[in-house]
């Protein structure tokens, strides 16, 4: 993993980037800082590691300039230049381009002409139709501003949970081989696996807590220290979420893990049935209450006794969201949940046939040494031409490849997928004839997301229906933090996928992690069939299929739920076009 510097370079340039266009300087340096953007966000490795080893300045697209901002932002945590640009322009500007559809250059004439530079500003010029003057702002523009402002508020202050995961990289490492760690763990929504997140929780059990809460500061190097007791210590991250410690000692880690774990909603739960047996449950403990209401605390070494106290079943994480888990647990009906290494075949990449990056055997090498043992490739289908959609000779072309790579055997098979597009009337993207040659096909909806929930749902099942049509890609089409998903009956898309063998992905790209875990349980008790896909477009992105997995495991997914947890042969056997 590359660590939060990366991120933060990412970030920084992209700003700058966007700073730039807003200040309406010229077209080439704006792509300049936004081509740097995008390579920070994909080094292999850190890039402070890749400076030291001169690796850095090997890297295409990162020139002299850009070396001495890394350099800078190594000593100091901040670049100069990024700095300057953000005194050109008022505090709130850069929260408009949040703002589906709302780019730079809107940003730009809103300022100008109407000197509008925050999201509050922007809603009230919106409301009151004082936008309409302006070119290019229609009566719908309008509209749509406002809904995206709503969305922008819905999302404030909230992270996808990979980015988290990266932003408490430091503290991990930090902590996890300190001397005075006894206990370690990822609290809260983190730890649920909840796709996007307010901030970080940890808690730790300490000999020395003073040291802790130093070796914590120091490792995450933030923007400010919000608190800092003996414990407890809050910090601010540059990206702008907060990271919570608790540190506790030894005897309390138990109890204070499952508390801050939460939800809420579950710990209500637990505290009721602890109080239907005459007990007492908090942060501090689970105490028996005597009959002269004396309280004893029940000694517990592990989240595992806590729950086996209250006549429970050990409950993973992921499900404590008060969904059915404790009444489960009671019965011992938990799911026995889907785990990494149990997903035997990789799903839905791209490769540079369409919009990835790499080759057919690139990605076949990267998912074998992940240890995968097939990959099932899914370019994009003609329509896609945006994202470089496959011809029918590139089909065929492709089939030749695979072919050959399987007659040498390397170590891992490959399956001819294709990733088809649900045309705006339900058709497929290709004839019978193309769609009967590919071994599984995943269908997803690239295109006209504004049809209204009928229309949309009926053109998702006319997919389902198809006989060629193995999985349903990225169900609803969210963005997470960015769009909601089109309009459709997902109820009713996963009635027909149960009524015709088709299974639905969970898309384990951080951005979509679509299915929602939600509708997964949902699909389950439907007997709909799921497959865990990274939608990959670089060997890096592979491991997205974990992401997937985590939605799997919130959902309640066992491995017999997920079909590329089965073998080569079983998995094939399994896709509708062979039942
Ligand atoms: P988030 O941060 O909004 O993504 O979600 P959480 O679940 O991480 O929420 P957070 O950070 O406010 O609190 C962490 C856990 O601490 C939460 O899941 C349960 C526990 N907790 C916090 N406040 C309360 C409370 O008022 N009542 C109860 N029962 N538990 C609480
Ligand atoms: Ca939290
Ligand atoms: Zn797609």
């Amino acid at each position: 993993m590359a660590g939060g510097v990366n991120e933060n370079l990412a970030r920084i340039f992209g700003e700058m980037a966007e700073m730039l266009e807003i200040l309406g300087e010229n077209a080439f340096r704006v792509r300049a800082y936004e081509n740097l953007s995008r390579i920070f966000g994909n080094l292999e490795r850190g890039a402070p590691e890749m400076l030291a080893s001169g690796e850095l300045e090997k890297q295409k697209g990162v020139g002299e300039s850009s070396i001495a901002k890394v350099k800078e932002y190594t000593e100091s945590g901040k670049i100069r230049a990024h700095e300057e640009l953000k005194a050109k322009l008022p505090e709130g500007m850069l929260d408009l381009l949040k703002i589906p559809g709302f780019g730079p250059k809107k940003a730009r004439a809103v300022w100008e002409n109407l000197g509008i530079a925050s999201l509050h500003e922007l809603e009230e010029a919106a409301r009151s139709g004082r936008l309409e003057e302006l070119p290019g702002f229609a009566q719908k523009t309008e509209a749509n501003i406002l809904a995206g402002i709503e969305l922008v508020k819905k999302n404030k202050g909230r992270f996808l949970w990979a980015d988290a995961m990266h932003i408490i990289e430091p503290a991990l490492k930090a902590l996890a081989g300190h001397p005075a760690t006894v206990k370690l763990e990822i609290a809260g929504s983190l730890r649920r696996r909840k796709e996007t997140v307010k901030d970080a929780d940890l808690v730790v059990s300490s000999e020395n807590p003073a040291a802790t809460a130093d070796a914590f500061i120091e490792g995450m190097s933030p923007e400010r220290v919000t608190a800092r007791g003996d414990t407890k210590v809050s910090v601010l991250m540059p990206a702008g979420m907060a990271v919570d410690i608790r540190i506790v000692p030894a005897e309390d880690f138990p109890y204070a893990l499952h508390h801050f774990t939460g939800s809420k909603e579950h710990n209500v739960a637990m505290r009721s049935r602890a109080q239907k047996l005459n007990r007492k449950m908090n942060e501090y403990g689970l105490f028996s209450i005597g009959r002269d209401g004396e309280e004893k605390r029940v000694e517990c070494g592990s989240e595992q006794e806590i729950f086996k106290a209250l006549g429970l079943d050990y409950i993973p994480p992921e499900l404590r969201e008060d969904m059915g888990e404790i009444e489960a647990a009671e019965r011992g009906e938990l799911p026995s949940l889907i785990e990494d290494a149990e997903v035997l075949g990789a799903v839905h990449v791209h490769t540079e046939y369409s919009d990835g990056h790499d080759t057919v055997p690139e990605m076949g090498a990267a998912a074998k040494a992940l240890g995968f043992s097939y990959l099932v490739v899914c370019d994009h289908s003609r329509s896609a031409y945006y994202a470089g959609g496959l011809q029918v000779r590139d089909v065929k072309r492709q089939w030749r490849e695979i072919d050959a790579l399987n007659a040498e055997g390397g170590g891992i098979r490959f399956f001819k997928g294709i990733e088809c597009d649900i045309l705006p009337d339900g058709s497929l993207d290709y004839d019978e004839a193309v769609l009967a040659g590919f071994d599984c096909v995943i269908a997803s909806v690239h295109s006209a997301f504004t049809l209204d929930e009928p229309a949309q749902t009926a053109r998702i099942i006319a997919a389902v229906r198809n006989r060629y049509v193995d999985v349903i890609g990225h169900l609803t089409g969210r963005l997470l933090l960015q769009r909601d998903g089109y309009a459709v009956d997902v109820e009713a898309v996963l009635a027909a996928c149960a009524e015709h063998g088709v299974a639905v992905e969970i898309n384990g790209n951080p951005n979509r992690l679509d299915l929602d875990w939600r509708w997964v349980k949902r699909a389950k008790e439907l007997g709909v069939r799921v497959v865990l896909a990274s939608d990959a477009h670089m060997k890096g992105t592979i491991v997205h299929t974990f992401a997937a997995v985590g939605a799997a495991r919130k959902g309640w997914l066992e491995k017999k739920d997920v079909l590329n947890a089965l073998s080569a042969d079983s998995f094939l056997r399994a896709l509708r076009r062979n039942a």
